[in-house]
């Protein structure tokens, strides 16, 4: 396994060795990922005998603040003196699990302005070329999974501790689904044979990830796929949508919906699946699909958005009852796309 070129590995390690102000920096509304594999940097670098800062742009679900040295986070929203402080006096910043600096929400021109050099980690396609070193590979499940290979190619393996595997095994279980997709190399087992090696409890990450819910949550989820699942059978897809009232009333709080997009795909034939949730002034849109839809074309050329072929994001501008008629108005013209099955 040699994605990444000894030269890169070797020009991180340089940097790494000659920084003494380090910042590790992930996107907007951290994911599983963002703050598995951040944290797990984040334990690396304390290893190494660095001293990094970890932040994130704004606060995440709480069923991810069990994740050792979440106490550490700096939350820019609430302490954003403290963290372009941090991006001024900074020689070394890493940007995970995102391949564009307006991903950070309101940190992009500082960071844009910052003398540090940056290293970018990513799995997202198209990386971004603010970075002095990119290293950024859609092979991997996760970004946490490349961190491991990251550490792993820095013949590292021995400072791995079972905090950094723990970060890293969250990051690769909430970005696979709990290994339901993007997860068919060979690799990703390869990792998680270590991590279990390094004592990571498997089962317990498992329950502070996924059995964690608040009873609204619950209700909220089951409103969704009684009330406001539509099913189109036609076209192999299916959507879910919630506007402000609906959150309100099922007192939402960041990382409820999460996952809820990926429930349509459960029904036999949808392939597409799409999940639309009303913000202060927009849409935000999820997308999933099964085999060989292209999510991210679609969500890039109708929805704003991009990422991954069969998870990807938008979002419209439009109100929510017109976004949905857009959306539907659409499906016609993929018929033939979402007709094929692989
Ligand atoms: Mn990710």
């Amino acid at each position: 396994m040699k994605l990444i070129s000894e030269s890169k590995i070797n020009t991180l390690s340089d940097l790494i060795v000659q920084s003494e102000k380090i910042i590790i920096i992930t996107h907007y509304n951290p994911d599983g990922d963002a703050m598995g594999s951040s944290l797990a940097l984040y334990h690396y670098l304390i290893k190494k005998g660095k001293s990094p800062i970890l932040v994130t742009p704004n606060d995440y679900p709480e069923f991810l603040h069990w994740l050792p040295g979440n106490e550490k986070v700096v939350v820019y929203k609430r302490q954003n003196g403290t963290v372009l402080n941090a991006i001024k006096e900074a020689d070394l910043i890493f940007t995970l699990d995102f391949n564009d600096l307006d991903r950070t929400e309101g940190m992009e021109k500082f960071l844009g302005e910052s003398k540090a050099k940056k290293v970018l980690i990513d799995h997202h396609p198209d990386p971004g070329n603010f970075a002095d070193l990119i290293i950024s590979e859609t092979f991997y499940s996760s970004t946490a999974e490349l961190v491991f290979h990251i550490i792993e190619s820095m013949n590292d393996l021995d400072l791995m501790t079972p905090e950094i595997a723990e970060c890293i095994y969250t990051g690769i279980m909430t970005d696979t689904g709990s290994f339901n997709y993007n997860s068919s190399r060979p690799y990703t087992y390869y990792v998680v044979s270590k991590l279990i090696e390094k004592g990571i409890n498997k089962d317990k990450i498992y329950g502070n990830i996924y059995d964690n819910y608040s009873v609204e949550r619950m209700r909220l989820f089951g409103y969704c796929l009684n009330q406001k699942m539509e099913v189109f059978p036609e076209f192999h897809t299916a959507f879910i949508s919630l506007s402000q009232k609906e959150l309100r009333d099922f007192k939402f709080v960041p990382g409820d919906t999460e996952g809820f997009v990926n429930y349509p795909l459960s029904i036999k034939g949808i392939r597409f699946s799409a999940f639309f949730i009303e913000k202060d002034k927009q849409v935000k849109i999820s997308f999933r699909s099964k085999g060989n839809f292209a999510t991210n074309k679609f969500s890039q050329k109708h929805f704003n958005g991009g990422g991954h072929i069969n998870a990807s994001g938008g979002s419209s501008s439009l109100t929510l009852d017109e976004t949905i008629i857009k959306f539907k108005e659409l499906l016609s013209n993929y018929k033939k796309d979402l007709e094929k099955n692989d």
